[in-house]
């Protein structure tokens, strides 16, 4: 062990919404030392709950606290708290939820890797496929939706919407959660997309200690989770999916076009003219689809020089000196 080397800090941030039932079990079960770490410190993120979910943190001598004053979701809560992280100088964060879900001890498994120097994200596999209170149907759309998720993001995620996440310091610096609803299948495309090290290690979970508040119900889930998936494909790849769309509809056009050559050329010039119209106005719209693409495309480019700038703006605000030694070390 590099003995130059400054201490490692953990924080463990948890996204509570009206938690004040089950946040003192979470924390309870939090671990106090994890080998290679030196500090592990708490950051409770209260999205605007109605209920007694701060006292409770406080009671329970949570370190920092950040408040949203309205309830802004999960997604943009769970941003703010790795903003407050980085701010905070946490070397490694940890995203566990406020509903004791993931049992706390597998915290140190989850942040080995990163330890190790192998990722700068590791993704805790609840294997789903095991836990007995989990319907039929959910286990089905877990293991679909994973599956879509890994051909999206060229990664080798098995369960893309788990919570329970660590996260570099360099990751946190690189991700950008924009998406109102989830940042977990985001956060997963954009590491494949951003080519972030992005590993996975099995965890346990503990017995369910309520229903689910993000998942009102199964058609919600999957229509949220089918327009987030189709923004980050759009996003990251705009020139395949718009030249895709383009040419099937141009094809579609293309066929009562040649219908229409068909007939002029064997002398039936007059008629057909309905196919003649539909036809060109299709493969009118395929090529301004396509065209479109090649604007998104060129609007993509500009989002990653934006996000490169935002890094390094962040890397200047956060002012930690030794950000790049550090990085050096590793
Ligand atoms: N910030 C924020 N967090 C929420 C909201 N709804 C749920 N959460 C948190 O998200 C985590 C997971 O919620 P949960 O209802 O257990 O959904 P599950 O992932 O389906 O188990 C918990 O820590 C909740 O407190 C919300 O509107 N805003
Ligand atoms: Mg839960």
């Amino acid at each position: 062990m590099n003995t130059t080397k400054a201490a490692l800090k953990l924080i463990i941030q948890i996204p509570c919404f009206n938690e004040e039932h089950t946040l003192p079990e979470t924390i309870g079960d939090l671990p106090d030392t994890i080998e290679g770490i030196d500090r592990i410190e708490t950051l409770i993120i209260d999205d605007g709950s109605t209920d007694r979910t701060i006292e409770v943190a406080r009671e329970m001598k949570v370190d920092h606290i950040v408040r949203n004053t309205r309830n802004i979701g999960l997604a943009g809560s769970f941003q703010r708290g790795l903003d407050a992280c980085l701010a905070l100088g946490a070397d490694i964060i940890v995203n566990t939820d406020g509903d004791n879900q993931y049992a706390g001890k597998d915290i140190a498994k989850l942040v080995r890797p990163i330890l190790d120097g192998k990722a700068d994200i590791v993704i805790g596999d609840r294997q789903t496929h095991t836990i007995a209170h989990f319907s039929a149907g959910k286990k089905f759309l877990q293991k679909l939706g994973s599956g879509v998720v890994r051909q999206l993001s060229d990664t080798e995620i098995p369960d893309v919407v788990s919570g329970f996440r660590a996260i570099s310091r360099d990751a946190a610096l690189k991700l950008n959660i924009m998406s109102p609803y989830s940042y977990t299948v985001e956060m997963v495309i954009q590491a494949g997309k951003k080519k972030i090290a992005i590993a996975h290690v099995p965890v346990a979970t503990n017995p369910k200690t309520r229903e689910s508040r993000l998942i009102k119900s199964i058609p919600a889930f999957i229509g949220q989770q089918l327009i987030s998936m189709i923004r980050m494909y759009a996003m990251f790849k705009p020139l395949r999916v718009f030249f895709y769309i383009g040419l099937i509809v141009f094809i579609l056009g293309a066929i009562p076009v040649a219908r229409f050559l068909y007939f002029y050329f064997s002398g039936d010039g007059g008629g057909h003219l309905q196919s003649l119209v539909l036809g060109g106005v299709l493969m009118n719209i395929g090529f301004i689809t396509f065209v479109i693409g090649l604007l998104a495309d060129l609007i993509s480019a500009n989002r990653k020089l934006i996000e490169t700038t935002l890094e390094k703006i962040r890397r200047i605000e956060l002012g930690r000196e030794g950000e790049y030694t550090r990085m050096q070390d590793k």
